[in-house]
């Protein structure tokens, strides 16, 4: 006809609820507790889906608090091994691409309240039917939105529960430093650290292969996380290209010299 569809008005700057969002959660629910945790077989997945939903549906959603996934944290939380809870910083696909290939660490994203909410978003509406499916705030236009503060308070929960030797994963080809004090693990987790149950912390400072050599070990902002880090009483080593990730790098740059066994 000579009347276009108007596009639906875009309320918000960042992408809107993931699409079959209860399903994808249940899914992802399921498939942590039966196929891959069968230790945590007690999980009840419908009341964790509730609560998910509860935490956010017909609610403004740049009021979220912290209160609202109280439930959520309490019903998905489960044990973490010591020695074994790996964090990181702008070096996403890398560290999960290495928990994939060694069992012997666990990212936020391997722990069931992570692994349900990585990559997807969800936000609500005060109007029906409560969830927006078309927008969701970006931390720029409201910081209280669902994403950021369930990611802040599922890491500061996951820092609390850190025991043993903690390890970091951080990026030395970011051009604004290795170490942000405004990121999620520069403000929360570092901080959520317990001091009486963590001893070492592990800096495994990455470059891409080829890539810009912005900082290393030596490098202004990680001598800046070391005494923070020092002066809560945790000892500190960084290591240069950790070679067990490294090597998972070379998968896509066999030929690099970085890569070669023999130099
Ligand atoms: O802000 P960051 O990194 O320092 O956050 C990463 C840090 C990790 O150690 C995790 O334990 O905080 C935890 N974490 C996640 O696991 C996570 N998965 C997905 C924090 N944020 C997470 N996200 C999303 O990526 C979330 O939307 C958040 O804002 C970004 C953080 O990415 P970053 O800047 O690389």
């Amino acid at each position: 006809g000579r009347h276009e569809v108007s596009p639906k008005m875009l309320k918000w700057k960042d992408r809107g609820t993931t699409k079959n969002l209860q399903e994808v959660v249940l899914g992802r629910c399921y498939n942590y507790i039966t196929a891959q945790h069968p230790e945590l077989g007690d999980k009840d997945c419908l009341k964790i889906w509730e609560s998910l939903k509860d935490a956010f549906i017909y609610k403004n959603p740049c009021n979220i608090t912290p209160e609202d996934y109280q439930p959520l944290m309490e019903l998905a939380s489960h044990p973490i091994p010591c020695n074994k809870s790996l964090f990181w910083s702008r070096t996403g696909d890398l560290v999960h691409r290495y928990t994939k290939s060694n069992q012997n660490f666990l990212t936020l994203e391997d722990t069931l309240l992570g692994y349900m909410a990585d990559r997807i978003s969800w936000c609500g509406d005060p109007s029906a039917p409560g969830i927006n499916y078309e927008s969701c705030p970006k931390r720029n236009e409201c910081e209280s939105n669902p994403g950021s503060v369930f990611w802040k308070m599922a890491s500061k929960m996951f820092a609390e529960a850190a025991c043993g030797v903690v390890q970091v994963m951080l990026n030395g080809s970011a051009e604004a430093g290795a170490f942000r004090s405004s990121s999620i693990f520069g403000s929360v987790e570092i901080f959520n650290l317990d001091p009486d149950k963590v001893s070492e912390v592990h800096i495994w400072l990455m470059q891409d292969i080829g890539g810009p050599q912005s900082e290393s070990c030596s490098g202004h902002s990680i001598q800046r996380l070391v005494s923070i880090l020092e002066e809560r009483n945790f000892k500190i080593i960084c290591e240069d290209n950790y070679r067990p990730v490294q090597l998972l790098q070379c998968v896509h740059n066999p030929d690099h010299a970085d890569c070669r066994l023999c130099t």
